[in-house]
């Protein structure tokens, strides 16, 4: 039998200490440099693309994703910005709810709109809690979803949404700290979540340097997403340095 993408990620965390995932943004900004991204990831040790954004600009967003996933030689999975950019080139989707938001669409409205779609395209869904925390900016997914996010500065928050996340039966928590927040999700923050509950973390937003990502996974990550920080340079260092730093047991 095949291997879960979910599988994928728990035991490419036991293989290599932890995950390395880049996310690209299918939205006509990127149009230009997409083919690049993909060519460099299938190089330098990245072990997921994750694909999605907060909005589209255009309509070639599901033939943008069709040319990722013919390239990629790793699982492309869907981050959803929205139902509107759901298509059958995804191996997986996060199946997100915005548990550290009280706007109702985003905890279970959306969710309810995608699921017979995503039931017609026979996409892996992997349950994931998202936690959207304050990175010093407000950010595309804040604005766009009308949501408040977690204060950086009180981890016990943050703590109690997890184990929700956890008791609710969510195989993977996303904490963000939104594309190009000031700000990444502290180290202090990560430890203590990973000391406290047992469902595997990712962490992502405004993480610049393979430094930084490394001590998220000493933290207790599973894994890091980098986004931004590659969209200016597609040619591969940066993105080896981010696999090598993530790749604690590799
Ligand atoms: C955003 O966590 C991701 O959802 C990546 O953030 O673009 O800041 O790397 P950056």
């Amino acid at each position: 039998m095949k291997t879960s993408v979910f599988q994928y990620i728990i035991n490419t965390r036991t293989r290599k200490g932890a995950v390395y995932a880049v996310l690209i943004d299918p939205d006509r900004k990127s149009d230009g440099n997409l083919d690049q991204q993909v060519k460099s990831a299938n190089n330098n040790g990245v072990d997921i693309l994750l694909v999605g954004g907060s909005l589209m600009m255009d309509s070639r967003c599901h033939e943008r994703v069709r040319r990722i996933k013919e390239q990629a030689r790793m699982p492309v999975i869907f981050f959803p910005g929205a139902l509107s950019q759901l298509n059958q080139h995804y191996d997986a989707m996060f199946f997100m709810s915005i548990l550290s938001g009280r706007n109702p669409h985003y905890l279970i409205g959306e969710q309810v709109l995608a699921a017979p779609i995503v039931h017609d395209l026979g996409i892996e869904t992997i349950p994931t809690g998202y936690l959207l925390f304050d990175g010093g900016k407000t950010t595309a997914v804040q604005f766009m979803s009308n949501t408040t996010p977690i204060p950086i500065n009180q981890p016990d928050i943050a703590v109690a949404h997890v184990l929700a996340a956890q008791y609710l039966g969510m195989k993977l928590v996303y904490l963000e700290a939104g594309s190009g927040a000031q700000h990444s999700i502290p180290v202090e923050t990560i430890r203590l979540i990973a000391s406290e509950s047992e469902v595997p973390l990712i962490v992502g937003g405004g993480i610049r340097t393979p430094e930084v990502a490394h001590d998220k996974i000493t933290a207790g990550a599973a894994m890091v997403v980098t986004g931004t920080v590659l969209e200016s340079k597609p040619d591969g260092g940066l993105m080896k340095a981010f696999a090598d730093a993530v790749h604690i047991s590799g």
